[in-house]
């Protein structure tokens, strides 16, 4: 049977995970601000379960990879710990046996047939950094981060390729600074912004040190994951279209701009100085980042973000909060995961790969993660033991159709990963949803493909479906 949809020769049908979520703690010279989080609030967790064995990829990995080679990947993302690579966080130093787990993580999955792509900060900022010098709102951070980048490129980048710097950085500034979702849960709008400065540097900083080491000569490329949440206004009203404006310009481009085109949005500079929040920087540092932008972008996509103008203006709050320039808004009729309580919109993926192609120079980009966490998978599971996750694949299936349409409208994405290969702990969410292709049974740590990791085969095989 043909395809309907064919995508691009060589594109990359994968999946990603990270260190924090798959590896399991052990033997790690340090603690993540989330293995602390967990030893102190262990009940902020679902039914409790914390970061120790997760999929115990640590242990696993040589099956695990054979695995996502039987479900036709190629390509695979996932990171590396700063708390398990760096054994003296100062000086970059890395540990022996970490040294040996990752560089065999590398050779199985080059072995396996998958493209290695390699992130370096999955929230997991070790918890010393934080105790010690406030964490992301610290410049000395930003450097100890550059050593940590300096130490993974020299010792992986003859077979890593793709390196990313950060995966979702706006979510540490949101859930540790704004919403309280990621520990130490501050709310506090002036060091969130003062984050989210740094971290943009931070990025460009090991960019640059890429560069300098010269990797980029050696075929190497550098990107940067981001979480996008289109903003929707709710008419097409002045004020409600001004409300989607500054929201996609605090969620989104805060990011996306530095990373692509070297600047912070004007819009967004503007907003921060008027209310006194914007952060402290030098001239050397606003050309650290215009000179050193990304190769490549990982758009992680999962729901758009609906808006409309505030309904009444609240002056004096404690502390700066984006939503001080618009309201949410409840769109009736919208679809929902009710799992996640995620909004499901797949347009979404076109709109996103327009705005790529007509905002950002139509950089190289690929989907890093789509997914949908489903809670209870157990119900469906058939007399043969396979979870019937059709839904998922419905899912996907509709998320690629608008990708497809943006590719063929001349976008320039490379590649589609999944949110995640095999059912992996998700925060203070633990095993609640699960979003693999193979399930994970956490007692017996015995995985078993999914029917949608049979249906991804088929289409990684038919480059399409
Ligand atoms: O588990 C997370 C991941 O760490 C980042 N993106 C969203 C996923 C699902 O919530």
């Amino acid at each position: 049977m043909s395809n309907k949809y064919t995508f691009p020769k060589g594109f990359w049908w994968g999946s990603a995970t990270s260190g924090p979520q798959s590896e399991g703690n052990f033997n790690k010279p340090h603690k993540s601000v989330f293995d602390y989080w967990y030893e102190i609030e262990p009940e902020a967790f679902f039914n409790k379960v914390g970061p120790e064995v997760t999929s115990n990829f640590y242990n696993s990995y040589k099956e695990d990879l054979a695995m996502l080679k039987e479900i036709g990947l190629n390509s695979f993302r996932t990171s590396i710990q700063w708390t398990r690579l760096i054994k003296d966080l100062e000086t970059g130093e890395p540990d022996k046996d970490a040294i040996r787990f990752y560089n065999d993580v590398i050779d199985e999955t080059i072995k396996n047939g998958m493209v290695p792509v390699m992130n370096l900060h999955h929230f997991d900022l070790p918890v010393e950094l934080y105790d010690k010098y406030s964490g992301w709102e610290s410049k000395h951070v930003v450097e100890l981060f550059v050593k940590f980048a300096e130490t993974a490129f020299k010792l992986f980048s003859d077979r890593v390729k793709y390196w990313t710097t950060f995966n979702e950085p706006m979510v540490v500034v949101e859930g540790q600074y704004i919403y309280q979702f990621h520990y130490p849960k501050v709310v506090d709008g002036k060091k969130a912004m003062q984050v989210l400065y740094n971290i943009n540097l931070a990025s460009a900083k090991a960019i640059k040190k890429f560069r300098e080491l010269g990797f980029n000569k050696e075929g190497g490329q550098i990107g940067i994951v981001l979480n996008l949440t289109p903003a929707y206004p709710r008419s097409n009203s002045e004020e409600d279209l001004n409300a989607s404006k500054i929201a996609d310009t605090i969620f989104n481009y805060s990011f996306l701009d530095p990373a692509v085109k070297g600047e912070f949005p004007s819009l967004l500079v503007e907003l921060l100085k008027e209310d006194d929040v914007l952060w402290e920087g030098t001239g050397e540092e606003i050309d650290i980042i215009k000179e050193n932008t990304i190769d490549f972008l990982g758009v992680n996509y999962y729901q758009p973000r609906r808006v409309m103008a505030k309904k009444y203006i609240v002056e004096d709050e404690e502390y700066w909060m984006p939503h001080k320039y618009f309201d949410y808004y409840d769109m009736p009729g919208k679809r929902m995961n009710p799992y996640r309580g995620w909004e499901i919109y797949p347009q979404s993926m076109y709109d996103i790969a327009i705005n790529i192609r007509d905002n950002y120079n139509n950089i190289p980009w690929y989907i890093s993660e789509n997914g949908m966490g489903v809670e209870g998978e157990e119900k469906y599971r058939d007399e043969n033991g396979e979870i019937q996750d059709v839904y998922r694949i419905e899912f996907f299936e509709e998320h690629l159709q608008y990708l497809h349409k943006g590719i063929e409208e001349g976008s320039n994405c490379f590649g589609f990963h999944s949110w995640t290969p095999i059912d992996c702990w998700s925060w203070s969410n633990a095993y609640k949803n699960r979003y693999g292709y193979i399930g994970l049974d956490l007692e017996t740590q015995t995985k078993k493909i999914k029917k949608s990791g049979k249906w991804i085969k088929e289409v990684s095989k038919n480059n399409g479906f």
